[in-house]
Order: C-alpha cells, then sequence, then structure tokens
C-alpha cells in the first residue's frame, strides 16, 4: 500500500477508510489494525452499533439466540454476559460500547459524520477521495474504501398521499426519537407486519388507548421462545464457546447458529415429521424455519407441511375466526419461508384483546393519511400516533445513497440501475480498491451477521495484505467475475421457492427496483467460493 504520511492539501490519507460501525464495520477496523494497516472508521450516528443505534423503537430485539449474535474474540466474549437468550436493542448498544473499549478501537473512528461522496485519485493510483459531513466535515484519502453500511441502514418510506399531513407524531421503526414517545392511552396506528413491526405491535399492545394495525401480508411469525439468563449458567457455558464459535465459522452449517434434522419432510412418515416440527417449535427462534428438512426450501409439498403445521398451532391462539383467516390463513400466502419470519413473543395473543384491530389493506387499501388518521376507502381511522414498520432499501440502499463514482464516471446507483452485479458479493469491476461487506449478493440476511463480518472481514484483509506485499496499488474484480457470480445467484434462484415470493430478498419490496434475489441463500458454498478464489491467487481480481 502507499505510504501513510498526511497527504497535500492538509487531510489524512489511510491505507483504508471503512464506512458504519456495525458489526462488519467494527470487526474489519480491529482485522485490518492488527495487521498493521492505518485505518479509520467513518459513521454518521452518535455512537457504534449500526441498525441496533438506529432501531430504537418500542421492543426492537435480536432475532438470534445467545452466543451466536455476538463476536467470537474472547477478549470481547470473556467479559460479557447477556441477560437474555434473545436480546433487547438497549443491552445489543451496551454490548457495542463494550466492544468498543475492550479492543480500544474509539480513537480510530469519527461518529455524527456522514460519507457524502467518494471520487477515484487523479494521481494515477487507485486511492479514493472522500468528502465528509458532520462532525469531520472535510475529505480525506485513503488508498481502499470499505463499505460496511449493512443491509438495512436505508429506510422504506411509501409514497402515501397525504402522509406528510398527518399533524401527529409520525416515525419510521428505525428513525424513532431517541428520547422515547409515550404511546400510553394514545390512539396508535401501525403500518407494516414484518420483524419490526411484530415488535412494536407487542409494546404497543400492552399500553396504546387503542392499536389499529394496517397489514398488507400477513407474517409467519415464529416463537421466539424468550428466557431471562441466569449469569452462572452462562459462566458454565463458556466453556463450550471455542467450540461454538469454532463450529460456527466452518462448514457445514457456517455462519448458522442451527442445523437441520433431516433430509426430506415428504419423505418422511407423519410421526417422523410430527416429532421433527415440535422439537423445532420448541426450541424456538429459527428452528422451525431453518432446522427441519431441507426440502421445506425446495419442494412446495414439503413446504406445505411445514405452513400447516404453523398454521394450526398459530389458529389455536386466535379467538376470532375472521382475524384467524387474516393472521393465519388456511391457504398459504405464499410458501413458507420465502418472506422472512420474524420472531414473537406475544404477537397472536394481541389480537384477541378488545383494543387492537386488524385492518386487511388486501381488502381496503390505504388510500390516504389525513391529519387525523389513515383512510382506507369509505372508513377514516382516527390515530394519535402513526408507526410505519414499512422496511427498508435492503441490502443496495446504503451503497446507492452515497455518490460514489467508478472509473467511467457512473455512480453505483447508475450502475445498478438495471440490476445489481458482484464479484463474490464483495467487489465491483469498475471501482478498484473498493470493496462492501454484508451487502448485495453475500449470504446477509440468510446467515449469520457477526459471524459474516469476521470470515469477510479476514477475507477482505487476507487480500489487502496480499495486494501489499505484492507492492501493487490497485485491486480491481473483472467484469467476467461480476458475471459470473451474478450469473450464480440467478441459477440459485432458479431453484429455490424464493424466487416465487415479492419479498426484500428478491428485492421487490422498492417500486422500480429490479426483482432479483439479492441474497445468496448457501453460506458453505460462499465460504467455499471466496477461499477458492484465494487460493487461485484472487484470480477474480486484477492485481497491480
Ligand atoms: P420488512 O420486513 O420489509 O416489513 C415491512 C412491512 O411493511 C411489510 O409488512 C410490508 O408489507 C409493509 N409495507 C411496506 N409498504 C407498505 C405499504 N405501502 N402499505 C402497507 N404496508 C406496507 O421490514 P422490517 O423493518 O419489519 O424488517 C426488516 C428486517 O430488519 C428484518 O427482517 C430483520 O432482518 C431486521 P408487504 O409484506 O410488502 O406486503
Amino acid at each position: 500500500m502507499a505510504s501513510t504520511t498526511a497527504s497535500d492539501n492538509g487531510s489524512d490519507r489511510y491505507d483504508a477508510v471503512i464506512v458504519g460501525a456495525g458489526f462488519s464495520g467494527l470487526f474489519q477496523l480491529f482485522e485490518l489494525r492488527r495487521r498493521g494497516h492505518r485505518v479509520h472508521l467513518v459513521e454518521a450516528n452518535g455512537g457504534p452499533g449500526g441498525v441496533w443505534w438506529a432501531n430504537r423503537y418500542p421492543g426492537a430485539r435480536v432475532d438470534s439466540h445467545v452466543p451466536n449474535y455476538e463476536y467470537s474474540l474472547e477478549a470481547v466474549w470473556r467479559g460479557w454476559t447477556w441477560s437474555e437468550r434473545f436480546p433487547g436493542g438497549e443491552e445489543i448498544r451496551r454490548y457495542f460500547r463494550h466492544v468498543e473499549d475492550v479492543l480500544g478501537l474509539g480513537s480510530d473512528i469519527s461518529y455524527d459524520t456522514r460519507v457524502t461522496d467518494a471520487r477515484l485519485d487523479d494521481d494515477g493510483g487507485a486511492g479514493w477521495s472522500i468528502g465528509l459531513d458532520g462532525a469531520r466535515a472535510g475529505r480525506i484519502r485513503a488508498d481502499h474504501l470499505i463499505l460496511c453500511t449493512g443491509f438495512a441502514s436505508k429506510p422504506y418510506v411509501p409514497a402515501i398521499p397525504g402522509l406528510d399531513r398527518f399533524e401527529g407524531p409520525c416515525h419510521h421503526t428505525a428513525r424513532w426519537p431517541h428520547d422515547g414517545l409515550d404511546l400510553a392511552g394514545r390512539r396508535v396506528g401501525v403500518i407494516g407486519t414484518g420483524a419490526s413491526g411484530v415488535q412494536v405491535v407487542q409494546e404497543a399492545t400492552k399500553v396504546a388507548g387503542s392499536l389499529t394495525v394496517f397489514q398488507r401480508t400477513p407474517v409467519t411469525a415464529l416463537p421466539m421462545q424468550q428466557r431471562p439468563l441466569d449469569p452462572v449458567v452462562v459462566a458454565e457455558a463458556k466453556a463450550d464457546y471455542p467450540a461454538v464459535f469454532a463450529t460456527r465459522n466452518n462448514p457445514p452449517g457456517s455462519m448458522h447458529d442451527i442445523v437441520r434434522r433431516g433430509k426430506s419432510a415428504v419423505a418422511a412418515t407423519a410421526e417422523e415429521r410430527e416429532a421433527v416440527f415440535t422439537d423445532a417449535w420448541n426450541e424456538g427462534g429459527f428452528h422451525f424455519w431453518a432446522a427441519t428438512f431441507a426440502d421445506v426450501g425446495s419442494d412446495l409439498r414439503a413446504n406445505r407441511m411445514a405452513y400447516d403445521f404453523w398454521r394450526d398451532r398459530t389458529r389455536a391462539r386466535l379467538d376470532d375466526p375472521a382475524v384467524a383467516d387474516l393472521l393465519a390463513p388456511m391457504e398459504p400466502p405464499y410458501p413458507f419461508g420465502t418472506k422472512r419470519p420474524s420472531l414473537e413473543q406475544d404477537y397472536y395473543e394481541c389480537f384477541n384483546q378488545p383494543h387492537v384491530r386488524l385492518v386487511d389493506l388486501r381488502a381496503d387499501p390505504i388510500t390516504e393519511v389525513t391529519p387525523s388518521g389513515v383512510r382506507c376507502g369509505a372508513e377514516h381511522h382516527d390515530l394519535d400516533v402513526l408507526v410505519l414498520a414499512t422496511g427498508f432499501d435492503a441490502n443496495t440502499g446504503g451503497l446507492t445513497e452515497i455518490d460514489i463514482r467508478g472509473t467511467d464516471g457512473r455512480t453505483m446507483a447508475e450502475r445498478w440501475a438495471d440490476g445489481v452485479d458482484t464479484t463474490l458479493g464483495i467487489a465491483l469491476s469498475g471501482f478498484p480498491n473498493l470493496f462492501f461487506l454484508y451487502g448485495p449478493q453475500s449470504p446477509a440476511s440468510f446467515c449469520n451477521g457477526p459471524t459474516c463480518a469476521e470470515l469477510q472481514s479476514q477475507w477482505l484483509a487476507d487480500l489487502l495484505d496480499h495486494v501489499r506485499e505484492r507492492g501493487a496499488t490497485r485491486v480491481e474484480s473483472t467484469p467476467e467475475a461480476d458475471r459470473a457470480w451474478s450469473a450464480h445467484l440467478e441459477e440459485v434462484a432458479a431453484g429455490s421457492l424464493l424466487a416465487e415470493t415479492d419479498s426484500w430478498y428478491m428485492a421487490a419490496n422498492i417500486p422500480g427496483k429490479r426483482r432479483q434475489l439479492l441474497n445468496y441463500p448457501n453460506s458453505d458454498a460462499y465460504l467455499e467460493a471466496l477461499a477458492r478464489c484465494a487460493a487461485a491467487g484472487y484470480d477474480q481480481f486484477v492485481i497491480d
């Protein structure tokens, strides 16, 4: 890499600048710094945590159980004890401070600073000049730019007529006021029933005067099986952590916290199926989604068996059959698991309470938001507070909202206007010395986030070491490599039930976005592809 002395114009020059202080960004900072690279991290938020810094809505909670949603670094886990099996947002934010302190990362981070743009250096190399706004406004330079903006950093607010006229508090779940919002006794409306909607509904039901939930598509929410953790038990469990993390980091089943129990639901007897489904259900978390039978994700008959089990268990919790028909219909609204199931604790019981009402937007779409509520055709729902749990421009939004221009002068947004392509979900031809972690066409959202952060960061650090050792200054993936990886994702989509459903996995939640599978659902194959590329001397990249 080039020298790391202060550059002209008085701005600093780094070996690498990282954008984003979530799991990926912090680990990449730690890993590159450890290997002697001079690195700086820039974060728009006021502290670490990425999505956990941003998502402060009531009930925000992770869907992965302890000890999976954390780094495998002993220096970090040894001194940290979670209080619940599925930790809440507040505790996760404290964890990120713990990480920052233990690893001593803070001195290399600029918070409250947003990256506005990035331009290739015109000094003949392939470094970047990076524009910053906020606390550290100005420009900095880096040999390499590493975007760790996460898969859910750009909220999606639908263009509903009149939305800006609503007179009460109206917040997207990822833009919740940091000092909270009192919902007690108020008439609260929630639009959206994905993971965020489910969590808000559970909390709002407890305090709101009335709660109106606007549902377009039912979520197949699974029982979380939450429980408090006894610190003594956690301390004992830590003896197994090295083995747990080693399993998590290697095939088979890498980047996951759960494993499948059987090959085929169709081939199993009714008793075997019932036993496997029941075990996974009782285990909680994502076990029922991802750890029953392999063919649930590929064979509609097996998939239907899982749906029927879910439906019957769920309907049994609902008092009103008409409400049950909307929340857990007799016929599947989409193949089970092709939209992300969220985890719930008492979501379905909320709808048995007299002050909670479910509005079916398929029958009565929202026609407008008024100053005092939401109108669905002839009916007006009077509201004091409106919650938009409407999701994200997932996978690409955090990248495309920054004005980053490649060798042909086009932005990433322009480059991807007709669809996303990448090399191994980590780089893009025409954008030398630029990388993204946990991004489009990587396993993100089908894998365990912290594991993916660690493994991708280590692979990228190996690549940057390799570039440095060769005395090279430029590394760029080839158009052929972009095409090959993107074609592979198309093939994977064609062989999966995922392609049948409009979801954010398929980029189908944002009007105008090209429909394509945006995450790679096979973590083992992904790690093998990364390893093959490295073993072949990074043959999918030109390094000079
Ligand atoms: P999601 O999962 O994208 O959910 C968004 C919800 O908002 C979903 O129910 C949508 O219905 C609904 N939505 C979106 N636009 C509209 C309009 N215009 N009208 C009515 N309803 C709408 O986002 P989350 O924040 O819940 O979760 C995102 C991920 O973050 C989560 O999976 C975790 O990984 C963390 P639709 O299904 O499109 O019919």
